[in-house]
């Protein structure tokens, strides 16, 4: 077939459609971003004049200094030895596990109270841990509401500078951790305790926690799981936080 010639006219139009097509879209993307379908003005992304460090309340340290020996077949960095740096959240997150209950695999405790997780004592006595039993182990806390969650922080003991095996933490609206799981941190490489492999690395543990980016994910429940120490088998805790906004 002869190919058509096109007229002065449609050629102009054939230019145009795209262009108002690409006019309308942009138009789109503009109301998607700032503006409501009624005209109202929406709330855009969050300025972060509205963002501010978190409101920690860290323990005394618990031993001096930094570990000098590496334990064997870890993947934890030798630390630094300087604070962690402020951690940024929405102005007016608090500690919303501060007395929530906590259930456990393992509910009776060899030693301690499952409720000492949650009592906001975090000092590195040994009257505040709490022990599990061997092998693979969970606490589980109820924040009995829905909370958007901006940072998780899990202080197993900080007596001493040892590294938790299997340290898995996450998020969700089922008791049960069957569905709708958010899983925030996993450094079980070797999915040894069966939950899934993850990519994060080790730790040693200290008086600032092991602070947990949750990224203002939505849930009810927090699960925390750890496998015994480079020290020991058994599974301690000293404290959980949660900082969180109530979900909207
Ligand atoms: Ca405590
Ligand atoms: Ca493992």
């Amino acid at each position: 077939m002869k190919p058509k010639l096109l007229t002065p006219f449609a050629r102009l139009h054939a230019q145009l459609v795209p262009l108002s097509a690409l006019l309308a879209a942009a138009l789109l993307h503009h109301v998607a971003d700032g503006c409501a379908a009624d005209g109202s003005a929406a709330p855009a992304q969050k300025p972060a004049a509205d963002l501010a460090p978190l409101p920690l309340n860290l323990p005394p340290a618990g031993y001096a200094g930094t570990p000098k020996d590496m334990p064997p077949d870890t993947t934890a960095e030798k630390p630094s030895g300087k604070p962690r740096p402020p951690f940024l959240a929405p102005k007016g997150v608090q500690n919303v596990a501060l007395g929530k209950p906590v259930t456990s695999s393992d509910s009776s405790p060899l030693s301690g109270d499952l409720k000492q997780i949650t009592d906001g004592k975090k000092d590195a006595f040994d009257e505040n841990v709490v022990t599990l039993r061997r092998r693979t182990q969970w606490v589980q806390i109820d924040l009995q509401t829905e909370q958007n969650i901006y940072a998780i922080l899990v202080w197993h003991e900080h007596k001493t500078p040892v590294v938790y095996r299997d340290v898995i933490v996450q998020v969700s609206d089922d008791p049960e951790f069957k569905n709708d799981v958010h899983t925030l941190f996993n450094n079980d490489q070797d999915n040894s305790s069966g939950v899934g492999a993850g990519t994060d690395r080790e730790y040693f543990e200290n008086h600032e926690g092991k602070l947990v980016d949750a990224k203002g994910v939505r849930g009810r429940y927090v699960r925390c799981y750890s496998k015994g120490n480079t020290d020991h088998a058994l599974n301690s805790y000293t404290e959980i936080e949660v900082y969180a906004l109530p979900a909207q």
